[in-house]
């Protein structure tokens, strides 16, 4: 071998091995490894503020991987058949890889999340604040992780109010016998067991057609939720706005997928979680955290008629669920529950 093709063969194998090095840190080649789409998971779509901060988060994520991370949504629990109550085992095998879910959907498989459906725990908006964004949200964040799921943001669907097709609904004695619809955590059946009315476990995929086939008389749902939906078409023009509990939303990513990201494009997912879960807080509270509640005035020209409790009214409910409180307490954690009542004392 003369010099020159020496030369020239090693400087061939230099440039053979940096090209191969450069390949294999290029974005390319990273996302090579990744899924060329992501399933997202939600109850509700984008009609609804649940739906639109899953949009949010996706879009974001797509323009800030510039398209190495594609996000497709999947509304109706559809990844689960609609069973919203086993999207969070599904996220911990894999079946979805990322999802914004409500604590009600998550706590039968974790039973701290029953906390906020706690029967008037949170009075206002600044008691949610306080709980999601105080020691109680990290705690809830730990347990999360612990089952295998990276939780990154909070979101909300709202408080939860109810609604019927027959009457208006003051006092406790007014849901006597009234059928009710609700969702798949068993508090609920105890919630509305105790307030004498007949609760009937239900996903909201098999609600809307339960409601206009009157198999039910009633459901509890957030105002964005009855509105979205158009529950008053559904023969729900009976609404008290009682605020008796009021769910989060957790954005989360299935522990392998997350791993599988480069810490930076890791980052990038849990920052966009945190913005899009931003928006969609004030998405969801549109036209209820200002006076007078316009977007219940709004339902009110479309013939429903809505209720608001005066203070002797609100402790009828209170005392009549108080030992439902007091059981479910005792399931959820009595340190947690204590934590949460102590940051909403003093949120107040
Ligand atoms: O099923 C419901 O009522 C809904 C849409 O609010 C939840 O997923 C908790």
């Amino acid at each position: 071998m003369n010099k020159g093709s020496f030369l020239s063969k090693a400087l061939g194998t230099i440039l053979l091995f940096s090209g191969f090095t450069i390949g294999l840190h290029s974005p390319l080649a990273i996302a090579a490894d990744y899924k060329s789409e992501y399933k997202m998971s939600l109850v509700l779509g984008p009609a609804f503020p649940w739906g639109k901060g899953g949009e949010i988060w996706a879009d974001l994520v797509r323009e800030r991987t510039s398209g190495r991370i594609n996000i497709k949504l999947y509304p109706g629990a559809s990844l689960v058949g609609g069973d919203q109550t086993r999207e969070f085992t599904s996220i911990r095998q894999g079946v979805i890889d990322m999802a914004i879910g409500s604590t009600i959907n998550w706590s039968p498989q974790i039973k701290e999340l029953n906390l906020f459906s706690l029967p008037f725990l949170m009075p206002n908006y600044q008691s949610m604040d306080a709980l999601v964004k105080g020691d109680v949200g990290k705690d809830l964040f730990a347990i999360i992780e612990k089952q295998g799921v990276v939780p990154l943001a909070w979101g909300e669907n709202g408080f939860r109010e109810i609604s019927n097709s027959k009457k208006e609904i003051k006092k406790p004695e007014d849901l006597k016998g009234m059928k009710f619809r609700v969702v798949g955590s068993p508090i609920y059946n105890e919630t509305f067991s105790a307030l004498g009315a007949n609760p009937t476990q239900m996903s909201w995929a098999d609600t809307q057609s339960a409601l206009a086939s009157g198999a039910v008389d009633g459901q509890e749902n957030p105002e964005s939720v009855y509105a979205a939906a158009k529950l008053y078409t559904v023969g729900q023009k009976f609404v008290t706005v009682w605020h008796y509990v009021n769910d989060p939303l957790i954005f989360v990513v299935n522990k392998e997928v997350w791993e599988n990201w480069t810490p930076q494009d890791r980052e990038i997912v849990r920052q966009a979680a945190i913005d899009a879960g931003k928006q969609e807080v004030v998405i969801a509270r549109k036209g209820l955290i200002e006076a007078n509640q316009p977007a219940w005035k709004e339902m009110e020209q479309s013939g429903v008629k809505v209720s608001y409790l005066n203070s002797a009214e609100h402790a009828l409910f209170v005392n009549a669920t108080r030992d439902v409180y007091a059981k479910w307490k005792n399931q959820i954690g009595a340190g947690l529950v204590e934590k949460a009542e102590k940051s909403i004392g003093s949120a107040k």
